[in-house]
């Protein structure tokens, strides 16, 4: 069977462009390792791990043995005032892999509902310490939250929020630290852009901290085209939410599991959010899952009252799902087992190199990495934007090589099991592509 034998017509697909897509379509049946196989029998190098999720590889045994396992013991059980084994088991686990008190775990089913659990906990953090009025939200310029109604107002993506207001009220945003013109071919962490974690301050004397009541940041803005955050930049954000009563939420979808060397981004970069926001490499893309880590002080605020009430009116039908549960922990023991975070740390500074001697193409304009994240930024074509990136997408996908692009950034995620035999092949093959285009 080929894959013009497939009726596209009733699938409505996400962040796609449908009717292109519809006449040539681009469809994947199988995947094991680093590869995907197209229907047409043909291998393609995973250069994005899934989207940014299946950080140890696609079909790993262990993980797709755990699922098959749970199977056939119980594939549901109810989420509201009951519990299985597996759900304790796995938060137990997050919270000794989260630092510092980053003890308590609530569950969802993506990340766009991490975002609006946390948003949410923060209100209700304040209202119960007492401080009904902090309600606001502070976000940021190219930020990406997912696609709920929170996670749109706090986001900075402007094609992503146009067509759906009105958004939140009750919202600000910062400034986005993306600097061409001081930071172009930085490694690893771009030494200018600090400062614009100030503007929290101009935020903060603008609307009051007494209205605040969280600073939401992915820690490595992964959607808006990877943007590495500044050196010194989100460790001010800290020092000036903590100063001001204000909660600090690290939007950590992308950035957990290993992303970038590390269990997290907080303790990569040493800094203690409040609230951490995760899903995908949560069960390596298994099964949907997401989590929100929170803090002993949110945690225990809101765990007052009558003890036969529900503390927190939230929550959803999946939440802790036995299949979800199943290839978290699973998960977390083969990024152990294989090391897989320090794995990603060995291998950055090999990943930088062959990125960064993509430099020399003419309509290269800025290469950025950090950990097994990358990004090339090119030369938008005069009056076509996107084109030039979506024709490096077409040819990498010809050429045998998955790569996501967003505007005229190609971003590259690989799996952490990547070896360098792996990276020379992407760096080749967009050196290739680089300069045809
Ligand atoms: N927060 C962040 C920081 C994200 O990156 C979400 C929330 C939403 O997650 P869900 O599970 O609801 O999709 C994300 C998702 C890409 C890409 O290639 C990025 C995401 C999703 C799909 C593609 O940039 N990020």
């Amino acid at each position: 069977m080929s894959t013009n034998e497939i009726n596209t017509e009733a699938y409505w697909m996400p962040f796609t462009a449908n009717r292109a897509f519809k006449k040539n379509p681009r469809i994947i049946q199988a995947a094991s390792g680093m590869y995907y196989e197209t229907r047409d029998g043909d291998k393609i190098l995973d250069g994005c791990a899934g989207l940014w999720c299946v950080n140890a590889g696609h079909g790993n045994e262990k993980i797709n043995e755990a699922i098959k396992k749970q199977v056939d013991r119980m594939t549901y059980s109810p989420a509201f005032q009951a519990g299985h084994p597996l759900a304790f088991e796995f938060a137990e686990k997050l919270a000794d892999l989260f630092p510092g008190d980053l003890n308590h775990v609530f569950y969802t089913n993506s990340g766009s509902e991490s975002v609006e659990t946390a948003l949410k906990i923060s209100r209700a953090y304040h209202k119960a310490a007492g401080k009904p009025e902090k309600i606001k939200f502070i976000g940021r310029e190219k930020g990406y939250h997912g696609v709920n109604f929170g996670g749109l107002s706090v986001g900075g993506i402007m094609p992503n929020r146009h067509t759906f207001g009105p958004l939140l009220p009750e919202v600000d945003h910062l400034p986005h630290t993306h600097d061409l013109a001081k930071n172009a071919f930085s490694k690893g962490q771009p030494e200018h852009g600090a400062d614009k974690a100030d503007r929290l301050l101009d935020l903060i004397a603008l609307h009051g901290a007494h209205t605040i009541a969280a600073v939401i940041v992915e820690p490595m803005a992964g959607s808006a085209g990877v943007l590495i955050p500044p050196q010194g930049y989100l460790e001010k954000l800290r020092r000036i939410c903590t100063d001001h009563d204000i909660l600090l939420i690290f939007d950590e979808v992308i950035t957990a599991f290993g992303r970038l060397g590390d269990s997290c981004a907080a303790s990569l970069f040493g800094i203690q959010p409040d609230l951490i926001t995760t899903a995908k490499g949560l069960t390596n893309g298994a099964v949907p899952m997401g989590a929100v880590m929170v803090s002993d002080k949110i945690h225990d605020a809101l765990m007052t009252g009558p003890e036969n009430m529900i503390e927190l009116f939230h929550g959803y039908t999946y939440s802790g799902h036995p299949l979800a549960c199943a290839a978290g922990i699973a998960s977390l023991e083969v990024y152990a087992e294989e090391n897989l975070f320090s794995r990603a740390r060995d291998l950055a500074p090999y990943w930088q190199k062959g990125l960064h001697s993509l430099k020399r193409h003419e309509c290269v304009i800025d290469v950025r990495d950090l950990g097994l994240v990358g990004a090339i930024e090119l030369r938008p074509r005069e009056g076509q934007p996107t084109v030039r990136a979506f024709e490096a997408y077409m040819k990498a996908f010809e050429t045998g090589l998955l790569i996501r692009t967003t505007a005229d950034i190609i971003a590259l995620s690989p799996p952490l099991i990547i070896s360098e035999q792996q990276i020379d092949f992407i760096v080749n093959t967009l050196d290739d592509i680089l300069a045809k285009i």
